[in-house]
């Protein structure tokens, strides 16, 4: 990324907004964006994107994400995926109820509206979810962190809407962020969760029937909190960059391809650092990484990659004050990787526009 455009746009009327920043999730994906999650609701827009047939229209697409909607989910919603778990074509959303016991599926209608929420329960103060489908039957599924019971709870998806009852492994204490790839190389998803208070990250190999084996722990800093998948060192082998915000450093684990993995640098990253994504920003073959600072500083480090799991010193970008959740999408259509991030601060969206 060698030179960007800053475009701030507001977004929603601000009310509640920063208590949804917490998160580091701020999926702007078609057909619909998730801005945000407050005490008691979800916001979300439908996609502004789409049909943006050039990079002047679809820049001034970003910047009409003013017609949020909110929608009743469970207590203290924290988390929200989005997959089409009733198949029909229709992207619909599942959310975690970090105050209660249960994950919420709204189901989709196609015009950016969502039905009333349905709630499956799952352990005690979920947090992180994630989707995808486990048991290979084309039916999407639910992976849940469970912050206070100290499990991951996996729900499959019946293909109607509805799922089946939770089942919970054990993982590390306070997990807090649940993401899925195959880290074997079998052809069966797995999972990787980071335990917020016990400085490491738990493996969990699916089987490929929608069970997996047991939890192995690997160290990851100290308080690590969310992940980012890719193959830093180009080895054919996933690895984890894990922000960690005690250490205020983002830690590489690189992949065995068997499923393990082991720490192989660390690198600061702000004082408070907190979102983070991957992807080849500089347009060299290898995978960079941007990350946010919930800090004082308002800037994101964009760490490039080397591509032998080592990357150069972070390079600061201004955004808006205590940047949070950062995605990475091709916004205005050039084919390069751009970057959108909520700030908690003022509640904005800033969108960087990759000229590198
Ligand atoms: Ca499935
Ligand atoms: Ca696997
Ligand atoms: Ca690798
Ligand atoms: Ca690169």
């Amino acid at each position: 990324m060698a030179t960007v455009t800053t475009k701030v746009v507001n977004y929603l009327d601000a009310n509640g907004i920063s208590a949804a920043c917490k998160q580091a999730i701020l999926p702007l994906l078609n057909p619909l964006a998730v801005l945000s999650v407050t005490s008691q609701t979800i916001r979300v827009v439908w996609d502004y994107l789409s049909g943006a047939q050039n990079s002047s229209a679809c820049v001034g697409a970003v910047a009409t994400f003013a017609g949020g909607v909110s929608y009743g989910a469970g207590s203290g919603p924290y988390d929200v995926t989005s997959s089409d778990f009733n198949g029909d074509g229709k992207p619909d959303l599942a959310v975690t109820d970090s105050g209660s016991t249960t994950a919420s599926v709204l189901l989709g209608k196609g015009d950016g509206t969502f039905g009333a929420a349905v709630n499956y329960g799952v352990g005690l103060g979920p947090t992180g979810i994630a989707t995808a489908d486990f048991n290979r039957d084309g039916k999407a599924d639910l992976a849940v962190a469970n912050w206070a019971s100290n499990d991951v709870s996996i729900l499959l998806g019946k293909g109607d809407g509805t799922f089946r009852a939770a089942v919970n492994y054990t993982v590390g204490t306070n997990p807090l962020y649940v993401d899925i790839s195959d880290f074997n190389k079998d052809g069966r998803l797995d999972l990787a969760v980071t335990n917020f208070d016990s400085g490491t990250v738990s493996i969990l190999l699916g089987i490929g029937n929608g069970t997996f084996q047991g939890t192995i722990n690997y160290g990851a800093g100290s308080v690590p909190r969310i992940i980012s998948i890719g193959d830093f060192n180009k080895d054919g082998n996933l690895d984890l960059a894990v922000v960690d915000v005690d250490l205020k450093n983002v830690a590489i684990l690189l992949g065995a391809g068997d499923g393990s993995f082991q720490v192989a640098g660390n690198y600061g990253v702000g004082s408070a650092p907190l979102g983070i994504v991957t992807d080849d920003f500089n347009a060299d073959g290898k995978a960079d990484l941007a990350v946010t600072d919930n800090g004082a500083g308002s800037s994101i480090s964009v760490l490039l990659g080397k591509g032998d799991g080592t990357f150069q010193g972070a390079v600061k970008y201004v955004v808006g004050s205590r940047p949070c959740g950062i995605v990475t999408d091709d916004f205005n259509l050039d084919g390069k990787p751009d970057l959108a991030i909520a700030n908690e601060g003022p509640d904005t969206v800033t969108v960087l526009l990759n000229s590198g």
